[in-house]
């Protein structure tokens, strides 16, 4: 009988994890994720993966534990044993890590560090492979226009800059210990379920809330940052064909176009029939309703719906960022099976979805129930 192969995916309940979990289960796998403890749920995203301790020959395991904790990462891997480990735990939050940079520092560049050494102490260099979430911030201040394997890094924010640790960390570590340890520089990937303050999703469902009328206007920051969108689902089955390859590599995973952060609100806008008009530059920027098409939305034309708030602008911003993904479409054969306006449709369908349920609870007068009174 085949033994299953077992993965140990750090970050199990974000975007990426929850997507890694579903797909590496599919294929046959044992898969143990790392979660925090929290004071309120945070399983949402793989609560449909979940599989009642009380069973026995469970497929997915959940385990506490802190990319800050070596003693918890090193008892983990060895209890583990992983054939593969992905590591995707990280402050994932570029502007917030310029609030917090020694936690980030901490956790997304020696957390790393942490979980390599946890598998060389245990003498697992020769069984584990490794799986490094690398970013595209990497590139940060633009050098070179796609950004390729060989474009140099110029990071722009703590976020990056403990990225580039975590990077070269596992660079040094396949070079000293000849361990199958990758890096995939994965540019932004975006889905249904991306965490609600990245720019996607907080287009998406601002535009699903103002058309039902639960919101009449948002706020945005920088509406000329460029950015190589693509869509999760695909880049999680790129981490697995990383580690399925001959060697150990560093793989930049890309759509190859990049798009403003403006025309992905005229698009979000667009796939629920409501035309946008942009008026004004810089920090007096707004967009208005200019037509819509669809009956079922009672916009008034004219209605201001979003405006520039420079409080989300960055310190220090990456402007323009677009992916080469030429060694990684022809040596694993990685092609994309999403484009953005496929994924402006799914993210648009399932917000609208979440928000009618919203709607129908407001209207339905359903109580509000307030502990704090
Ligand atoms: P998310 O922010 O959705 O998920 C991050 C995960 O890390 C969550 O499970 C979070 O737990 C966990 N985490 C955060 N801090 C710690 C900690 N101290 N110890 C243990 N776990 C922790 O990110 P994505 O899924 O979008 O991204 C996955 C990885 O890929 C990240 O490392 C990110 O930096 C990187 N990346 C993402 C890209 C993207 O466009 N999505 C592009 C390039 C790289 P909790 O749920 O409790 O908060
Ligand atoms: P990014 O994603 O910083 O690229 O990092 P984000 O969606 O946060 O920002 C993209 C661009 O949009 C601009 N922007 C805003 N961003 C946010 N979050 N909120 C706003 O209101 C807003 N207005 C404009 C930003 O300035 C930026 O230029 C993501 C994360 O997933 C990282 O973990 C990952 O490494 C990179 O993608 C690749």
């Amino acid at each position: 009988m085949e033994t299953k192969k077992i993965a140990f995916i750090t970050g199990v309940t974000g975007q990426d994890g929850a997507y890694l979990s579903e797909f590496l289960l599919k294929k046959g796998y044992i898969v143990h994720g790392l979660k925090r403890r929290s004071s309120s749920f945070n399983t949402d995203r793989i609560d449909h993966l979940y599989q009642d301790p009380h069973i026995e020959n469970r497929n997915f395991i959940l385990h506490y534990g802190d990319m800050t904790d070596s003693t918890n990462l090193i008892r983990l891997v060895q209890q583990i044993q992983p054939d593969e480990i992905y590591n995707l735990a990280a402050m994932s939050h570029v502007a917030v890590s310029f609030e917090m940079p020694e936690y980030v520092g901490d956790t997304d560049g020696i957390g790393t560090l942490r979980l390599l050494e946890a598998v060389r102490l245990l003498g697992l260099e020769k069984k584990t492979r490794i799986y490094q979430a690398s970013t595209s911030e990497l590139y940060g201040k633009v050098q070179e226009v796609p950004q390729s394997e060989t474009t140099p890094f110029y990071p722009r924010s703590p976020y990056a800059v403990a990225k580039m640790y975590a990077y070269w960390m596992t660079v040094n570590y396949r070079e000293a210990y000849n361990m199958f340890a990758c890096n995939g520089i994965l540019f932004n990937h975006e889905s249904p379920i991306r965490g609600e303050t990245f720019v996607t999703r907080k287009i998406t469902r601002a535009a699903a809330r103002i058309a039902l009328g639960l919101q009449d206007k948002f706020y945005l920051g920088n509406l000329n940052a460029q950015r190589d969108w693509g869509h999760a689902k695909d880049y999680v089955r790129m981490m697995w064909m990383i580690l399925q390859a001959d060697k150990p590599e560093d793989w930049v995973i890309a759509t190859g176009k990049t798009t403003a952060v403006r025309e992905f609100v005229r698009m979000s806008f667009a796939e629920l029939g409501i035309e946008l008009d942009f008026v004004g530059k810089g920090v007096d920027e707004k967009a208005y309703v200019k037509s819509c098409s669809n009956a079922e939305y009672q916009l008034e034309l004219g209605k201001e719906v979003l405006s520039v708030d420079p409080k989300y602008f960055r310190p220090t911003e990456v402007e323009l960022l677009v992916g080469d993904p030429t060694k990684a479409n022809t040596k694993l054969g990685w092609m994309p099976k999403y484009d953005l306006q496929g994924l402006i449709k799914e993210m648009m369908e399932s917000d609208v979805h979440l928000m009618k349920k919203e709607q129908y609870l407001q209207e339905g007068a359903y109580p509000i129930l307030n502990y704090f009174e």
